[in-house]
């Protein structure tokens, strides 16, 4: 049996990382679009650098919690396929794995770009993260290249589409964790489960505006709903 299981903000804010669509509409005290575009980027390289320079030393303070490890264990027994695809940029699911193998099956994707790498705007060459960089810095590998943030940002293509639209096509369950459903092609992928003829399983704090979509509903905080469905 192939699963894909689909996460977002909600899996790491019982870790202490903000989720991005709170009742204020602010994020960290920052519109989103003021940071997470290529137009934000290039009007102000140094905010958008400073936003997530902060961003990582919080990455810092903060562990995984219980839904990670759940996935993690899940990932280590699983003999069927199994893809992890998360939205986040931070590094919990990575750090949660670290103290269970995941077995051969299983794949983790960070679609939206992780924040501890960084990009050769020029190249795309990526590399891990030199510790905090100022803005614009020019790129080790690539004479008129920038380093950029390993982000994807609103209008850019979130990355390994093909693999994930792959795994898509062919899981038997999807589970769709803490997120709200609010950004494509993220939000797209319980339809193209269904068409796939998966089992689709929302998990969430509330029920989302995508609910309808699928054939059930586990609410309640992450720490407690994720590891019992996957117990
Ligand atoms: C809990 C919990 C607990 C809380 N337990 N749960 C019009 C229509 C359709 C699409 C578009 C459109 N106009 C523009 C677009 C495209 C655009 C888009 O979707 N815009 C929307 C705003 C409409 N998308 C893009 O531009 C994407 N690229 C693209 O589409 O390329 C073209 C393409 C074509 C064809 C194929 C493929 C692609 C790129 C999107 C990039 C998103 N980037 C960001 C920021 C980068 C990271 C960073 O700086 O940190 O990614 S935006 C931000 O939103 C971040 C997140 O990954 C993403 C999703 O947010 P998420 O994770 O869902 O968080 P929240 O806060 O929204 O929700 C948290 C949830 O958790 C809530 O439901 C809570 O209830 C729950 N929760 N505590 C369980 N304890």
């Amino acid at each position: 049996m192939n699963i894909v299981i689909l996460t977002g903000a909600g899996i790491s804010a019982e870790s202490g990382v903000p989720t991005f669509r709170a009742s204020d509409g602010l994020w960290c005290g920052h519109r989103v679009e003021d940071v997470a575009t290529p137009q934000g980027y290039a009007a102000d390289p140094a905010l958008v650098q400073d936003f997530y320079n902060q961003r990582r030393r919080q990455l810092a303070e903060v562990q995984p919690n219980a839904a990670h490890y759940a996935l993690a264990d899940l990932a280590a027994r699983w003999e069927g396929n199994f893809m992890l695809v998360t939205q986040n940029v931070d590094d919990l699911h990575d750090r949660a794995h670290e103290t269970s193998p995941p077995a051969p099956g299983f794949e983790l994707i960070h679609m939206h770009g992780e924040l501890l790498k960084a990009r050769c705007s020029r190249s795309g060459l990526v590399s891990d993260w030199p510790g905090d960089m100022a803005a614009d810095e020019p790129s080790l590998d690539h004479p008129h290249g920038r380093m950029r943030p390993h982000i994807v940002w609103f209008g850019e293509m979130p990355l390994h589409m093909d693999r994930i639209e792959t795994a898509l096509a062919a899981c038997d369950l999807f589970v769709s964790i803490g997120t709200s459903g609010a950004v494509y092609p993220a939000a797209g992928f319980v339809q193209a489960a269904r068409h796939a003829g998966a089992r689709t399983v929302e998990i969430n704090l509330e029920p989302t505006q995508g609910a309808d979509l699928f054939d059930e509903g586990v609410y309640g905080p992450a720490t407690e709903t994720v590891p019992s469905f996957f117990n």
